[in-house]
């Protein structure tokens, strides 16, 4: 069967897969986004609907102070004798930690805290045991996963961390997932760092702590040979391994799309990947088409992939609210979400802190969108951003200062704010409103304002500006509805006739 690749677009980076009661769960990082960890069903490992978050309730994580791509970092998400183990990083404190379900449905559990340092951390069960992985570095400053035994009912370690595997040479060791297939135990990570030079290898060994042998081959998996005219699909790495349930293997992997063949820049953050594993004889395996991952692969699996709508309206919004992402910790009395108007309550906080604004944002899953939305304010500024971090985001907005207002665009770029057009618009009964349109295609974001059947060009802001190659950081663009009330009068912002139109590209 042919699918397209990826199969979950836009920031959904590091995934992890595993499998429960017949169906597949995945989980991505989220950073500085709450709720956090989103959580993904199928059943087949190619069709994937979310779920909710795995991390729901600020005790379960301290986001307040975290920069933009702090927080958590690369999740694992593994069942075991009726328990789902999510584990991760709280990357800005250096805390590895995991959560527990047995109902995937509902609520996680509070943190359970793991002393052992790095990040990525893995759990492997076997034999009533229950192990403990995560990156680090040896003696020398080289990368190194370690590995634990720990009580899975209090995260206390029950053994040294010891060094288990040192990679195949490339920096930046990390996502260790341990498998036992057949009479092996696999050892399977990342290297090279997640961007052009990312890869996936793996070694395997006779027992859980090793030693483990390299793959020959490795890295088993990398675009890193590729140029853009060869592929714009970029920094394929950081996977996992798993079966579905007609006996055909694969691994589920992040990787990137550039937003043009010679434009090395990628907006839309790090995106799932799926690819084909197949087994030689000698017990080593092969993934990819030769070691590579394109845009349309070849799966041995005879379920059919399902095309994916990205676009979003209020109604769907208010059916499925898991898709709304916030800053950190969110004050949710300050969101109020209906099928045909979404409220939101502007506070002093501005987009240009690493703080908690009124914030609601969803990600851009492809190049080619239309937004369209219709914004009124009684106080202070209300918009919709496109947004990578608190420095880089093009804003547009209506303001009403209660004697004048406006539609403005704002151009955020490394601390640089620039409004770069403003029109003047009426207030009536203290309302300001107007309709605003955004065009976006792989270079451009197209800024409108709409007054009835007139619109009127405001403006443009180049993707590229918002890439994670000029930002950096390691999420990726989410466009939100926003609030910012100087004056914290109280008053509502209104955003209505919203659609997102997300085509295919
Ligand atoms: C993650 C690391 C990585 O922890 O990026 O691509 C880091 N790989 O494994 C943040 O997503």
């Amino acid at each position: 069967m042919k699918i397209k690749n990826p199969i979950l677009r836009g920031f959904y980076p590091d995934p992890s897969v595993c499998e429960a009661n017949g169906k597949f769960y995945m989980v991505c990082s989220s950073f500085q986004y709450f709720p956090g960890v989103p959580l993904f069903e199928s059943d087949d490992l190619i069709n994937w609907k979310q779920i909710g978050h795995c991390i729901t309730r600020s005790s379960q994580i301290d986001l307040k102070e975290v920069n933009s791509s702090g927080g958590v970092f690369a999740p694992t998400i593994r069942y075991n004798d009726g328990v789902f183990y999510m584990v991760t990083t709280n990357d800005t404190y250096h805390k590895n930690f995991y959560i527990t379900t047995t109902d995937i449905y509902g609520e996680w559990s509070e943190p359970i805290f793991v002393d052992q340092g790095g990040i990525d951390p893995s759990l492997f069960f076997e034999d009533g045991k229950t192990y403990f992985m995560s990156n680090g570095s040896d003696e020398e400053g080289n990368g190194c996963i370690y590995q634990c035994e720990i009580n899975p009912l209090t995260g206390e370690k029950l053994s040294e961390s010891v060094p288990m595997w040192k990679g195949s040479g490339g920096r930046y060791l990390e996502s260790p997932h341990l498998y036992k297939i057949g009479d092996w135990y696999y050892l399977m990570a990342a290297e090279g760092g997640t961007e052009y030079g990312h890869m996936i290898t793996y070694a395997r060994g006779k027992s859980v702590y090793g030693p483990f042998e390299n793959y020959p081959g490795n890295p088993v998996l990398t675009n890193r040979n590729l140029g853009g005219h060869q592929s714009t699909i970029q920094g394929i790495g950081h996977g996992d391994l798993i079966q579905d349930r007609e006996g055909n293997w694969f691994i589920l992997c992040l990787g990137f799309r550039q937003m043009a063949m010679w434009s090395p820049f990628h907006h839309l953050g790090r995106e799932v990947f799926i690819a084909p594993v197949n087994w030689q004889t000698d017990g080593w395996f092969t993934a990819g088409n030769r070691g590579i991952v394109q845009a349309e692969m070849e799966l041995a699996c005879t379920k059919e992939q399902k095309a994916v709508d990205y676009s979003v309206n209020l109604a769907d919004l208010s059916q499925n609210p898991c898709r709304l992402i916030y800053l950190r910790e969110p004050v949710r009395e300050n969101y109020e979400l209906r099928e045909d108007v979404f409220r939101l309550r502007g506070t002093k906080t501005n987009l240009f802190e690493a703080a908690s604004p009124t914030f609601a944002g969803i990600r851009q899953s492809e190049f080619n969108t239309e937004l369209k939305c219709k914004i009124s304010t009684r106080s202070g500024e209300a918009g919709i951003t496109m947004y990578m971090d608190q420095g880089n985001h093009y804003d547009i907005f209506v303001d009403n200062t209660g004697e004048k207002a406006s539609v403005a665009l704002r151009i955020c770029l490394a601390n640089l704010k620039v409004v770069t057009n403003s029109v003047p618009i009426s207030i009536e009964d203290g309302v300001a409103t107007t309709g605003i349109k955004i065009v976006s295609d792989c270079y451009d974001y197209h800024f409108y304002v709409i007054d009835g059947d007139e619109e009127k060009y405001l403006g443009n802001g180049l993707t590229k500006y918002l890439s994670s190659e000029v930002c950096g950081g390691f999420t990726g663009v989410v466009s939100a509805f926003y609030a910012v009330d100087e004056a914290e009068t109280g008053e509502w912002a209104e955003f209505s006739d919203y659609s997102w139109v997300q085509k295919e590209d």
